[in-house]
C-alpha cells in the first residue's frame, strides 16, 4: 500500500524532515532483522485527535525489545509522548496511523546484536482501510497458508520482531497471488495461529471464540484484547480455545482484527463460505462498537483514548 509522506519524523529525539529521515545501509536490523516495531492508529473525535491504546502499544514495543534484548533508551512516558508530537506536528486532523521502530543501526556487522547503536524512529502517515472498505463492508476471502508459523523457539511470537515477517510475507505473497485477500497461518501442532497481521475470531452457536495468543504462536493484539472487552460488554461470552481448520468452515461468523484491519468480517475460509456469506450480525455489532470506541463516541472507552 502506497505511503502517503507527511512532514516529520521523530528520530532518536528529534524531528527530522520525512525526506531526510534515512540510515546507512550497513544498518544492521537491515541484515540480520533484529529490531521491533508497533502498529498504532489515531482517529477523529469529536474533541480531536486521539491515539488509541498508546501505552499499550508502547508498553508492548518495549517488552519486544526485552525479549530481543535491545534496550531501548526511552522510557514510556518519552515514548509516548513523542508518538503525541508526531501526530501533533504533522497535522493529521482525520487521524493516522504511527509506526514505532526500535532498529539496530550502523556499526558492526556479525550476526551478535548487542554492540550496535539502538535507533528508535517514529513516523506517521494516513491509512485508509488496510483489506479495502470492499472487505470492511463485506468482508474477504481467507485462505491456509502452506507456511507455518513459528514455532515459539523458533521465532518468539510476543515479540513483534522485524525478521518475524519474513514468515508473513511469504504467506500474504501465496494467498494474494492465488486470489485470496489474507492468509491463515497454522502453528507447527496444525492449529489456528493468526493471520500475517491479524489475529483471528469466529463466532459458533453464539460463543465467541478466539484462539490464546501464547499457546497460538500468535502475537497478543490489542485489538484482539479491546474486541473481548467490547463482546464483554455487549452481553457476549468469550472464549479463548485452541481451533483447527474445519471450526473455521463451520463457524456461524468469523471475523478478523488489528490495528492496521481493524475488524473484519471474513466471507470465507479456503473456498467455504463462512455462515450465510455475509458479514453476521455478532461480527457487526463488534465491529461498529469497536468503530465507535476509536472515534471517541461512547463515554466508557475515553480511557483508551490519549488526545493528541
Ligand atoms: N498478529 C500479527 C502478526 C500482527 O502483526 C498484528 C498487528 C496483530 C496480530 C494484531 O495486533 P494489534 O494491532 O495489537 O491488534 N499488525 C500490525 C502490522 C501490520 C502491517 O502491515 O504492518 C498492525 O496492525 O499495525
Amino acid at each position: 500500500m502506497p505511503i502517503t509522506p507527511t512532514q516529520k519524523i521523530w528520530m532518536d529525539g528529534a524531528l527530522v524532515d520525512w525526506e531526510k529521515a534515512t540510515t546507512h545501509v550497513l544498518s544492521h536490523t537491515l541484515h540480520y532483522g533484529t529490531g521491533a516495531f508497533e502498529g498504532i492508529r489515531a482517529y477523529k473525535t469529536p474533541e480531536g485527535v486521539a491515539i488509541f491504546r498508546l501505552r499499550e502499544h508502547m508498553l508492548r514495543l518495549q517488552r519486544s525489545c526485552k525479549i530481543l534484548m535491545i534496550e531501548v533508551p526511552y522510557t514510556l512516558d518519552e515514548l509516548c509522548d513523542a508518538c503525541i508530537e508526531v501526530v501533533r506536528v504533522n497535522d493529521l486532523p482525520d487521524g493516522c496511523y504511527l509506526r514505532p521502530l526500535v532498529f539496530l543501526g550502523y556499526g558492526e556487522m556479525g550476526i551478535y546484536p548487542l554492540s550496535s547503536p539502538v535507533n528508535v524512529a517514529i513516523a506517521a502517515w494516513p491509512w485508509g482501510a488496510y483489506l479495502g472498505e470492499h472487505g470492511l463492508e463485506n468482508g474477504v476471502k481467507m485462505k491456509i497458508s502452506s507456511w507455518q508459523r513459528h514455532s515459539p523457539n523458533a521465532m518468539p511470537s510476543a515479540s513483534k520482531t522485524v525478521g518475524g515477517y519474513v514468515n508473513s510475507s511469504l504467506a500474504k505473497v501465496e494467498a494474494m497471488k492465488a486470489g485470496y485477500d489474507e492468509a491463515i497461518m497454522l502453528g507447527p501442532d496444525g492449529r489456528i495461529s493468526e493471520c500475517t497481521g491479524e489475529n483471528l475470531f469466529i463466532v459458533r452457536d453464539g460463543l465467541i471464540v478466539t484462539p490464546p495468543p501464547s499457546e497460538a504462536g500468535a502475537l497478543r493484539g490489542i485489538t484482539q484484547e479491546s474486541v473481548v472487552r467490547i463482546a464483554h460488554d455487549l452481553g457476549y461470552e468469550v472464549s479463548f480455545e485452541a481451533l483447527v481448520r474445519t471450526d473455521l468452515y463451520l463457524a456461524d461468523e468469523a471475523f478478523l482484527t488489528g490495528t492496521a484491519a481493524e475488524v473484519v468480517p471474513i466471507g470465507s475460509v479456503d473456498d467455504r463460505t463462512v455462515g450465510e456469506g455475509k458479514p453476521g450480525p455478532i461480527t457487526k455489532a463488534i465491529q461498529s462498537t469497536y468503530f465507535s470506541a476509536v472515534r471517541g463516541e461512547l463515554a466508557q472507552y475515553e480511557g483508551w483514548l490519549t488526545r493528541v
